[in-house]
Protein backbone atom coordinates (compact mmCIF):
# COMPACT_ATOMS: atom_id res chain seq x y z
CA UNK A 1 0.00 0.00 0.00
CA UNK A 2 1.53 3.17 -0.78
CA UNK A 3 2.12 5.30 2.28
CA UNK A 4 -0.38 8.16 2.25
CA UNK A 5 0.93 12.04 1.41
CA UNK A 6 1.51 13.91 4.68
CA UNK A 7 -0.19 16.93 5.37
CA UNK A 8 2.17 19.41 7.31
CA UNK A 9 0.11 22.32 7.32
CA UNK A 10 -0.53 22.63 10.95
CA UNK A 11 2.09 20.70 13.06
CA UNK A 12 1.55 20.55 16.86
CA UNK A 13 4.75 20.10 18.90
CA UNK A 14 3.67 18.89 22.52
CA UNK A 15 5.31 20.48 25.73
CA UNK A 16 4.57 18.81 29.05
CA UNK A 17 5.97 21.45 30.87
CA UNK A 18 4.06 23.85 33.68
CA UNK A 19 5.27 26.62 32.03
CA UNK A 20 3.62 25.64 28.69
CA UNK A 21 0.98 22.96 29.71
CA UNK A 22 -0.08 24.70 32.78
CA UNK A 23 -2.15 22.34 34.70
CA UNK A 24 -4.14 20.97 31.81
CA UNK A 25 -4.05 16.57 30.93
CA UNK A 26 -1.49 16.44 27.71
CA UNK A 27 -3.86 13.88 26.43
CA UNK A 28 -6.83 15.98 26.62
CA UNK A 29 -5.12 19.30 24.61
CA UNK A 30 -3.91 16.76 22.00
CA UNK A 31 -7.66 15.83 21.39
CA UNK A 32 -8.68 19.07 21.52
CA UNK A 33 -6.32 20.45 18.73
CA UNK A 34 -6.60 16.97 16.41
CA UNK A 35 -10.62 17.81 16.62
CA UNK A 36 -9.42 21.41 15.64
CA UNK A 37 -7.65 20.12 12.38
CA UNK A 38 -3.63 19.59 13.00
CA UNK A 39 -2.72 17.52 10.88
CA UNK A 40 0.39 15.98 12.66
CA UNK A 41 1.51 15.48 16.28
CA UNK A 42 5.06 15.41 17.56
CA UNK A 43 5.23 14.03 21.02
CA UNK A 44 8.46 16.06 22.92
CA UNK A 45 8.61 15.12 26.21
CA UNK A 46 12.54 15.88 27.69
CA UNK A 47 12.10 15.73 31.17
CA UNK A 48 9.74 12.69 31.68
CA UNK A 49 11.34 9.26 32.52
CA UNK A 50 11.27 6.65 29.68
CA UNK A 51 8.52 4.30 31.22
CA UNK A 52 6.45 7.64 31.55
CA UNK A 53 7.10 8.69 27.70
CA UNK A 54 6.21 4.96 26.51
CA UNK A 55 3.36 4.91 28.35
CA UNK A 56 2.30 8.36 27.35
CA UNK A 57 3.59 7.77 23.34
CA UNK A 58 0.72 5.14 23.43
CA UNK A 59 -1.83 7.24 24.25
CA UNK A 60 -1.27 9.83 22.30
CA UNK A 61 -0.71 7.82 19.40
CA UNK A 62 -4.00 5.74 19.64
CA UNK A 63 -5.95 9.04 19.40
CA UNK A 64 -4.20 10.24 16.09
CA UNK A 65 -4.66 6.96 14.42
CA UNK A 66 -8.88 7.56 15.38
CA UNK A 67 -7.62 11.01 13.61
CA UNK A 68 -5.61 10.31 10.75
CA UNK A 69 -2.82 11.99 11.90
CA UNK A 70 0.54 10.75 11.55
CA UNK A 71 1.98 10.77 15.39
CA UNK A 72 6.17 10.89 15.81
CA UNK A 73 8.04 11.43 18.89
CA UNK A 74 10.83 13.76 19.85
CA UNK A 75 14.08 12.33 20.02
CA UNK A 76 13.55 8.91 21.76
CA UNK A 77 13.51 7.18 18.06
CA UNK A 78 13.86 3.42 20.71
CA UNK A 79 10.25 4.18 22.01
CA UNK A 80 8.84 4.95 18.22
CA UNK A 81 10.37 1.47 17.41
CA UNK A 82 9.00 0.05 20.51
CA UNK A 83 5.68 1.66 19.62
CA UNK A 84 5.46 1.21 15.91
CA UNK A 85 4.34 4.87 15.47
CA UNK A 86 4.60 6.55 12.09
CA UNK A 87 8.07 7.97 13.02
CA UNK A 88 10.71 10.23 14.95
CA UNK A 89 11.67 14.08 15.18
CA UNK A 90 15.47 14.68 15.44
CA UNK A 91 17.45 17.43 16.37
CA UNK A 92 20.90 17.95 15.55
CA UNK A 93 21.77 17.35 19.11
CA UNK A 94 19.87 13.53 18.83
CA UNK A 95 20.81 10.59 17.55
CA UNK A 96 22.64 10.40 13.94
CA UNK A 97 20.15 10.21 11.23
CA UNK A 98 21.82 7.07 9.53
CA UNK A 99 21.36 5.39 13.26
CA UNK A 100 17.65 6.80 13.28
CA UNK A 101 17.17 4.74 9.87
CA UNK A 102 18.58 1.39 10.74
CA UNK A 103 16.65 1.38 13.82
CA UNK A 104 13.14 2.24 12.54
CA UNK A 105 13.26 0.73 9.21
CA UNK A 106 11.93 1.30 5.87
CA UNK A 107 8.68 3.49 5.50
CA UNK A 108 8.83 5.53 8.82
CA UNK A 109 9.01 9.19 8.54
CA UNK A 110 12.18 10.94 9.93
CA UNK A 111 12.15 14.69 10.54
CA UNK A 112 15.22 16.59 11.34
CA UNK A 113 15.47 20.08 12.67
CA UNK A 114 17.76 22.63 10.43
CA UNK A 115 19.02 26.19 11.51
CA UNK A 116 21.11 26.68 8.42
CA UNK A 117 21.71 25.86 4.51
CA UNK A 118 24.37 23.35 6.18
CA UNK A 119 22.26 21.44 8.07
CA UNK A 120 19.55 21.08 5.99
CA UNK A 121 21.35 20.08 2.83
CA UNK A 122 22.95 17.54 4.63
CA UNK A 123 19.66 16.48 6.52
CA UNK A 124 18.00 16.93 2.91
CA UNK A 125 20.92 14.66 0.93
CA UNK A 126 20.91 11.97 3.87
CA UNK A 127 17.04 11.03 3.00
CA UNK A 128 15.11 13.67 5.41
CA UNK A 129 11.86 12.89 5.24
CA UNK A 130 10.99 16.91 5.98
CA UNK A 131 12.82 19.15 7.65
CA UNK A 132 11.50 21.61 10.56
CA UNK A 133 13.19 24.95 9.99
CA UNK A 134 13.99 27.00 12.66
CA UNK A 135 14.01 29.47 14.95
CA UNK A 136 12.34 31.40 12.89
CA UNK A 137 10.79 33.64 15.40
CA UNK A 138 12.03 34.55 19.52
CA UNK A 139 10.87 31.71 21.58
CA UNK A 140 10.43 31.10 25.53
CA UNK A 141 9.13 27.70 24.79
CA UNK A 142 12.65 26.63 23.81
CA UNK A 143 15.43 27.77 26.20
CA UNK A 144 18.58 26.40 24.04
CA UNK A 145 17.81 27.70 20.78
CA UNK A 146 20.21 28.75 18.14
CA UNK A 147 19.80 31.79 16.14
CA UNK A 148 16.89 33.94 15.06
CA UNK A 149 16.59 33.19 11.61
CA UNK A 150 13.25 34.97 10.27
CA UNK A 151 11.20 34.84 7.71
CA UNK A 152 14.50 35.70 5.42
CA UNK A 153 16.96 33.15 6.72
CA UNK A 154 13.95 30.43 6.45
CA UNK A 155 13.44 31.63 2.75
CA UNK A 156 17.37 31.38 2.27
CA UNK A 157 17.08 27.63 3.07
CA UNK A 158 14.99 27.49 1.16
CA UNK A 159 16.14 28.67 -2.37
CA UNK A 160 19.26 26.32 -0.93
CA UNK A 161 17.22 23.53 -1.06
CA UNK A 162 15.17 24.25 -4.29
CA UNK A 163 19.35 25.04 -5.88
CA UNK A 164 20.44 21.76 -4.62
CA UNK A 165 17.27 19.35 -6.36
CA UNK A 166 15.53 19.06 -2.63
CA UNK A 167 12.52 21.36 -4.10
CA UNK A 168 10.12 18.37 -3.55
CA UNK A 169 11.13 18.35 0.45
CA UNK A 170 8.52 19.30 2.27
CA UNK A 171 9.36 21.83 5.09
CA UNK A 172 7.61 23.76 8.13
CA UNK A 173 8.75 26.55 10.47
CA UNK A 174 9.46 26.41 13.88
CA UNK A 175 9.82 28.99 16.62
CA UNK A 176 7.11 31.76 18.34
CA UNK A 177 4.34 31.09 15.21
CA UNK A 178 0.70 31.84 16.05
CA UNK A 179 -2.31 32.41 14.67
CA UNK A 180 -1.51 35.97 14.34
CA UNK A 181 1.88 35.53 12.56
CA UNK A 182 1.37 32.53 10.34
CA UNK A 183 -0.14 33.65 7.15
CA UNK A 184 2.97 36.18 7.12
CA UNK A 185 5.39 33.65 8.11
CA UNK A 186 4.08 31.35 5.08
CA UNK A 187 4.26 34.26 2.73
CA UNK A 188 7.35 35.83 3.55
CA UNK A 189 9.11 32.22 3.59
CA UNK A 190 9.41 31.82 0.32
CA UNK A 191 12.37 30.90 -2.47
CA UNK A 192 11.60 31.69 -6.11
CA UNK A 193 9.45 28.49 -6.33
CA UNK A 194 9.68 26.72 -2.75
CA UNK A 195 7.26 27.55 -0.32
CA UNK A 196 6.78 25.94 3.20
CA UNK A 197 4.31 23.20 3.67
CA UNK A 198 2.93 24.59 7.09
CA UNK A 199 3.79 25.57 10.57
CA UNK A 200 4.85 23.50 13.74
CA UNK A 201 3.61 25.22 16.69
CA UNK A 202 3.62 24.33 20.33
CA UNK A 203 2.67 27.20 22.68
CA UNK A 204 -0.29 28.84 20.58
CA UNK A 205 -1.65 26.05 20.70
CA UNK A 206 -0.81 23.74 23.85
CA UNK A 207 -0.64 26.77 26.58
CA UNK A 208 -4.32 28.09 24.70
CA UNK A 209 -7.59 28.41 26.49
CA UNK A 210 -9.02 26.31 23.65
CA UNK A 211 -6.74 24.62 21.86
CA UNK A 212 -9.17 23.26 19.24
CA UNK A 213 -9.86 27.12 17.96
CA UNK A 214 -6.30 27.69 18.22
CA UNK A 215 -5.63 25.00 15.65
CA UNK A 216 -8.52 26.02 13.57
CA UNK A 217 -7.05 29.30 13.31
CA UNK A 218 -4.29 28.85 12.10
CA UNK A 219 -4.89 26.01 10.17
CA UNK A 220 -7.10 28.79 7.91
CA UNK A 221 -3.77 31.33 8.00
CA UNK A 222 -1.66 28.54 6.49
CA UNK A 223 -4.11 28.29 4.06
CA UNK A 224 -5.14 31.51 3.34
CA UNK A 225 -1.20 31.78 2.03
CA UNK A 226 -1.66 29.15 -0.14
CA UNK A 227 -4.27 30.75 -2.20
CA UNK A 228 -1.81 32.70 -4.34
CA UNK A 229 -0.03 29.72 -5.73
CA UNK A 230 -3.65 28.54 -6.35
CA UNK A 231 -4.57 31.36 -8.51
CA UNK A 232 -0.97 31.85 -10.10
CA UNK A 233 -2.11 28.22 -11.08
CA UNK A 234 -4.95 28.79 -12.92
CA UNK A 235 -3.24 31.59 -15.06
CA UNK A 236 -0.03 29.45 -15.62
CA UNK A 237 -2.08 26.63 -16.78
CA UNK A 238 -5.58 27.86 -18.30
CA UNK A 239 -7.27 24.74 -17.56
CA UNK A 240 -9.87 23.11 -19.33
CA UNK A 241 -13.72 23.92 -17.50
CA UNK A 242 -16.11 21.67 -18.99
CA UNK A 243 -19.28 22.59 -17.93
CA UNK A 244 -22.64 19.85 -17.65
CA UNK A 245 -24.78 23.06 -16.63
CA UNK A 246 -28.10 23.99 -16.60
CA UNK A 247 -29.80 26.93 -19.75
CA UNK A 248 -29.58 29.29 -17.24
CA UNK A 249 -26.43 29.90 -16.46
CA UNK A 250 -24.37 28.61 -19.70
CA UNK A 251 -23.14 31.69 -21.12
CA UNK A 252 -22.47 33.34 -17.36
CA UNK A 253 -20.30 29.85 -16.35
CA UNK A 254 -18.49 30.41 -20.04
CA UNK A 255 -17.61 34.38 -19.70
CA UNK A 256 -16.35 33.57 -15.66
CA UNK A 257 -14.32 30.87 -16.50
CA UNK A 258 -12.68 33.35 -19.36
CA UNK A 259 -12.03 36.06 -16.92
CA UNK A 260 -10.24 33.96 -14.19
CA UNK A 261 -7.63 32.22 -17.33
CA UNK A 262 -9.70 29.16 -18.10
CA UNK A 263 -10.83 27.71 -21.09
CA UNK A 264 -14.51 26.67 -20.57
CA UNK A 265 -16.25 24.46 -22.68
CA UNK A 266 -20.22 23.46 -22.14
CA UNK A 267 -20.50 20.17 -23.44
CA UNK A 268 -23.79 18.40 -22.58
CA UNK A 269 -23.08 15.48 -24.50
CA UNK A 270 -21.26 12.89 -22.90
CA UNK A 271 -19.55 10.84 -25.88
CA UNK A 272 -17.08 13.55 -25.67
CA UNK A 273 -16.42 13.40 -22.17
CA UNK A 274 -13.56 10.86 -22.61
CA UNK A 275 -11.65 12.69 -24.81
CA UNK A 276 -12.76 16.06 -23.24
CA UNK A 277 -11.24 14.33 -19.49
CA UNK A 278 -7.85 13.57 -21.40
CA UNK A 279 -7.49 17.41 -21.66
CA UNK A 280 -5.94 17.71 -17.94
CA UNK A 281 -9.04 19.93 -16.75
CA UNK A 282 -12.00 19.34 -14.74
CA UNK A 283 -16.04 18.67 -15.04
CA UNK A 284 -18.91 21.01 -13.86
CA UNK A 285 -21.85 18.19 -13.38
CA UNK A 286 -24.53 20.83 -12.23
CA UNK A 287 -27.98 19.43 -12.05
CA UNK A 288 -30.12 22.65 -12.36
CA UNK A 289 -31.88 21.46 -15.46
CA UNK A 290 -32.11 17.80 -14.72
CA UNK A 291 -33.40 15.85 -17.03
CA UNK A 292 -33.14 12.36 -17.82
CA UNK A 293 -31.28 12.07 -20.46
CA UNK A 294 -29.20 14.39 -18.73
CA UNK A 295 -28.69 12.42 -15.99
CA UNK A 296 -27.64 9.38 -18.08
CA UNK A 297 -25.44 11.71 -19.56
CA UNK A 298 -23.78 13.18 -16.24
CA UNK A 299 -23.24 9.50 -15.13
CA UNK A 300 -21.22 8.97 -18.32
CA UNK A 301 -19.35 11.73 -18.10
CA UNK A 302 -18.57 11.92 -14.10
CA UNK A 303 -16.97 7.98 -14.76
CA UNK A 304 -14.76 8.93 -17.97
CA UNK A 305 -13.52 11.41 -15.45
CA UNK A 306 -12.83 9.15 -12.81
CA UNK A 307 -11.17 6.74 -14.99
CA UNK A 308 -9.04 9.81 -16.49
CA UNK A 309 -8.92 10.73 -13.10
CA UNK A 310 -9.37 14.38 -13.47
CA UNK A 311 -11.99 16.38 -10.69
CA UNK A 312 -15.43 16.59 -11.25
CA UNK A 313 -17.40 19.30 -9.18
CA UNK A 314 -20.80 18.13 -8.37
CA UNK A 315 -23.51 20.98 -7.76
CA UNK A 316 -27.05 19.31 -6.99
CA UNK A 317 -29.14 22.38 -7.87
CA UNK A 318 -32.69 22.12 -5.86
CA UNK A 319 -31.47 18.97 -4.57
CA UNK A 320 -34.37 18.64 -2.09
CA UNK A 321 -36.52 20.19 -4.14
CA UNK A 322 -38.11 17.57 -6.16
CA UNK A 323 -38.72 13.92 -5.96
CA UNK A 324 -36.68 13.61 -9.49
CA UNK A 325 -33.93 15.90 -8.12
CA UNK A 326 -33.77 13.66 -4.24
CA UNK A 327 -33.39 10.61 -7.09
CA UNK A 328 -31.12 11.95 -9.46
CA UNK A 329 -28.62 12.87 -6.26
CA UNK A 330 -28.65 9.53 -5.14
CA UNK A 331 -28.04 7.89 -8.62
CA UNK A 332 -24.80 10.75 -9.13
CA UNK A 333 -23.45 9.84 -5.66
CA UNK A 334 -23.64 5.90 -6.05
CA UNK A 335 -22.36 6.27 -9.74
CA UNK A 336 -18.55 7.50 -9.20
CA UNK A 337 -16.05 9.92 -7.39
CA UNK A 338 -16.81 13.57 -6.24
CA UNK A 339 -14.14 15.78 -5.80
CA UNK A 340 -15.99 18.39 -4.91
CA UNK A 341 -19.71 18.69 -3.81
CA UNK A 342 -20.79 22.23 -3.46
CA UNK A 343 -24.12 23.59 -1.86
CA UNK A 344 -26.59 25.56 -0.50
CA UNK A 345 -27.84 24.86 3.41
CA UNK A 346 -30.64 22.93 1.98
CA UNK A 347 -29.10 21.07 -0.81
CA UNK A 348 -26.51 19.78 1.46
CA UNK A 349 -28.75 19.01 3.58
CA UNK A 350 -30.71 16.67 1.72
CA UNK A 351 -27.47 14.99 0.62
CA UNK A 352 -26.72 14.69 4.12
CA UNK A 353 -30.02 12.07 4.49
CA UNK A 354 -32.01 15.38 5.78
CA UNK A 355 -35.38 16.02 4.63
CA UNK A 356 -35.68 19.74 3.96
CA UNK A 357 -38.55 21.53 2.35
CA UNK A 358 -37.21 23.39 -0.44
CA UNK A 359 -39.41 26.31 -2.28
CA UNK A 360 -37.47 26.37 -5.69
CA UNK A 361 -33.75 26.62 -5.69
CA UNK A 362 -32.76 29.93 -3.81
CA UNK A 363 -30.98 29.39 -0.57
CA UNK A 364 -32.54 30.19 2.51
CA UNK A 365 -30.61 29.22 6.20
CA UNK A 366 -31.70 28.27 9.39
CA UNK A 367 -28.25 26.18 10.72
CA UNK A 368 -25.54 28.06 12.88
CA UNK A 369 -21.74 28.75 11.83
CA UNK A 370 -20.98 25.58 14.14
CA UNK A 371 -24.23 23.58 12.66
CA UNK A 372 -22.86 24.23 9.15
CA UNK A 373 -19.18 23.64 9.61
CA UNK A 374 -20.14 20.14 11.35
CA UNK A 375 -22.30 19.58 8.28
CA UNK A 376 -19.62 20.55 6.12
CA UNK A 377 -17.21 18.43 7.80
CA UNK A 378 -19.34 15.40 7.98
CA UNK A 379 -20.13 15.00 4.24
CA UNK A 380 -17.11 15.51 3.10
CA UNK A 381 -15.91 12.15 5.20
CA UNK A 382 -19.00 10.40 4.23
CA UNK A 383 -18.01 10.97 0.47
CA UNK A 384 -14.29 11.57 0.48
CA UNK A 385 -14.41 14.42 -0.89
CA UNK A 386 -14.08 18.28 -0.37
CA UNK A 387 -17.55 20.04 0.70
CA UNK A 388 -17.97 23.56 0.16
CA UNK A 389 -21.18 25.08 1.51
CA UNK A 390 -22.07 28.29 -0.05
CA UNK A 391 -23.80 31.08 1.73
CA UNK A 392 -22.77 34.54 3.68
CA UNK A 393 -20.05 32.79 4.98
CA UNK A 394 -18.86 29.84 2.72
CA UNK A 395 -17.52 27.01 4.34
CA UNK A 396 -15.19 24.35 2.78
CA UNK A 397 -14.07 21.23 4.23
CA UNK A 398 -12.15 18.19 3.68
CA UNK A 399 -13.48 16.37 6.38
CA UNK A 400 -10.36 17.24 8.12
CA UNK A 401 -9.61 20.38 7.39
CA UNK A 402 -12.86 23.19 7.81
CA UNK A 403 -12.25 26.57 6.23
CA UNK A 404 -14.69 29.65 6.32
CA UNK A 405 -14.55 32.54 3.98
CA UNK A 406 -16.17 35.58 4.51
CA UNK A 407 -15.81 37.65 1.17
CA UNK A 408 -19.11 38.39 -1.64
CA UNK A 409 -21.38 40.88 -1.92
CA UNK A 410 -25.16 40.92 -1.90
CA UNK A 411 -25.57 41.88 -5.41
CA UNK A 412 -24.26 38.30 -5.87
CA UNK A 413 -27.82 37.07 -4.71
CA UNK A 414 -29.56 39.18 -7.06
CA UNK A 415 -28.22 37.78 -10.23
CA UNK A 416 -29.01 34.39 -11.55
CA UNK A 417 -26.90 31.79 -11.75
CA UNK A 418 -23.68 33.16 -9.07
CA UNK A 419 -23.74 29.94 -7.22
CA UNK A 420 -23.63 27.63 -10.53
CA UNK A 421 -20.61 30.10 -12.00
CA UNK A 422 -18.74 29.65 -8.41
CA UNK A 423 -18.64 25.92 -9.13
CA UNK A 424 -16.83 26.66 -12.50
CA UNK A 425 -14.36 29.13 -10.91
CA UNK A 426 -13.68 26.05 -8.39
CA UNK A 427 -13.59 23.68 -11.00
CA UNK A 428 -11.03 25.53 -12.36
CA UNK A 429 -8.78 26.07 -9.41
CA UNK A 430 -8.93 22.08 -9.05
CA UNK A 431 -8.01 21.31 -12.07
CA UNK A 432 -5.21 23.89 -11.88
CA UNK A 433 -4.17 23.02 -7.98
CA UNK A 434 -6.52 19.98 -6.84
CA UNK A 435 -3.34 17.92 -7.62
CA UNK A 436 -1.35 19.62 -4.59
CA UNK A 437 -4.30 20.94 -2.64
CA UNK A 438 -7.80 20.10 -3.49
CA UNK A 439 -8.94 22.10 0.07
CA UNK A 440 -7.00 25.40 -0.83
CA UNK A 441 -7.64 24.95 -4.36
CA UNK A 442 -11.33 24.78 -3.47
CA UNK A 443 -10.76 27.79 -0.78
CA UNK A 444 -8.86 30.15 -3.28
CA UNK A 445 -12.09 30.04 -6.28
CA UNK A 446 -14.22 31.05 -3.43
CA UNK A 447 -12.25 33.93 -2.44
CA UNK A 448 -11.51 35.51 -5.79
CA UNK A 449 -14.94 35.07 -6.75
CA UNK A 450 -15.79 36.91 -3.45
CA UNK A 451 -13.14 38.97 -3.38
CA UNK A 452 -14.09 40.29 -7.34
CA UNK A 453 -17.97 40.71 -6.24
CA UNK A 454 -17.08 42.84 -3.50
CA UNK A 455 -14.55 44.93 -5.43
CA UNK A 456 -17.29 45.17 -7.99
CA UNK A 457 -20.10 46.39 -5.97
CA UNK A 458 -17.83 49.16 -4.47
CA UNK A 459 -17.25 50.63 -8.26
CA UNK A 460 -18.72 53.93 -9.01
CA UNK A 461 -20.60 52.65 -11.89
CA UNK A 462 -22.30 49.51 -10.15
CA UNK A 463 -25.93 50.80 -9.37
CA UNK A 464 -27.73 47.73 -9.22
CA UNK A 465 -27.35 43.89 -10.50
CA UNK A 466 -27.50 44.96 -13.78
CA UNK A 467 -24.07 47.23 -13.79
CA UNK A 468 -22.78 44.76 -11.22
CA UNK A 469 -22.08 41.79 -14.15
CA UNK A 470 -19.80 42.81 -16.40
CA UNK A 471 -17.71 45.08 -13.41
CA UNK A 472 -17.78 41.58 -11.69
CA UNK A 473 -16.23 39.92 -14.48
CA UNK A 474 -13.88 43.00 -15.18
CA UNK A 475 -12.85 42.56 -11.47
CA UNK A 476 -11.97 38.74 -11.80
CA UNK A 477 -10.26 39.37 -14.94
CA UNK A 478 -7.92 42.46 -13.30
CA UNK A 479 -7.24 40.16 -10.45
CA UNK A 480 -5.90 37.22 -12.40
CA UNK A 481 -3.77 39.97 -14.69
CA UNK A 482 -2.12 41.81 -11.17
CA UNK A 483 -1.69 38.43 -9.55
CA UNK A 484 0.35 37.05 -12.31
CA UNK A 485 2.43 40.65 -12.94
CA UNK A 486 2.79 39.87 -9.36
CA UNK A 487 0.60 42.21 -7.66
CA UNK A 488 -1.10 40.47 -4.64
CA UNK A 489 -3.07 43.61 -2.98
CA UNK A 490 -6.14 41.71 -3.68
CA UNK A 491 -5.58 39.48 -1.01
CA UNK A 492 -5.37 41.63 1.63
CA UNK A 493 -9.14 41.69 1.12
CA UNK A 494 -9.63 37.64 1.76
CA UNK A 495 -10.97 37.58 5.19
N1 LIG B 1 12.32 23.76 18.31
P1 LIG B 1 6.69 27.79 20.28
S1 LIG B 1 11.92 26.23 18.60
C1 LIG B 1 10.68 22.69 19.82
O1 LIG B 1 14.20 26.27 16.70
C2 LIG B 1 11.29 23.87 19.21
O2 LIG B 1 14.37 24.14 16.48
C3 LIG B 1 12.77 24.95 17.92
O3 LIG B 1 7.75 26.67 20.53
C4 LIG B 1 13.87 25.14 16.97
O4 LIG B 1 5.86 27.36 19.14
C5 LIG B 1 10.93 25.19 19.47
O5 LIG B 1 5.90 27.81 21.57
C6 LIG B 1 9.86 25.66 20.37
O6 LIG B 1 7.41 29.06 20.06
C7 LIG B 1 8.77 26.36 19.62
MG1 LIG C 1 15.71 17.30 19.98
Amino acid sequence: MATPKVDYSVYLVTDSTPAILGDADLASVVEQSLQGGVTIVQYRDKHSPRDHVVATARKLHQMTQKYNVPFLINDYVDVAAEIGCEGVHIGQDDMAFEEAKRLLGEGKIIGVTASSKGEALKAASQGATYLGIGTVYATSTKKDTKSIIGPVGVSSILAALEAEGHGALPTVCIGGVNASNARDVMRQSVSPRKTLDGVAVVSAIVAARDPAAAAREIQGAVVGAKIPEAILSIARQGPLSHNMTNLVVQNFAANVALAIGASPIMANYAEEAADLAKLGGALVINMGTVTPDGLKNYVQALQAYNAAKRPVVFDPVGAGATAVRRSAVKTLLASGQFALIKGNEGELQTLHGVSVTQHGVDSTSTLSLAQKARLARDLARTHAAVVLLTGKTDIVSDGTRTIRVDNGHELLGMITGTGCTLGTAVSAALAAYGHVDPLVAAVAGTAVFGVAAEMAAARSEVRGPGTFVPAFLDELYLIRKASADGDMRWLTMVK
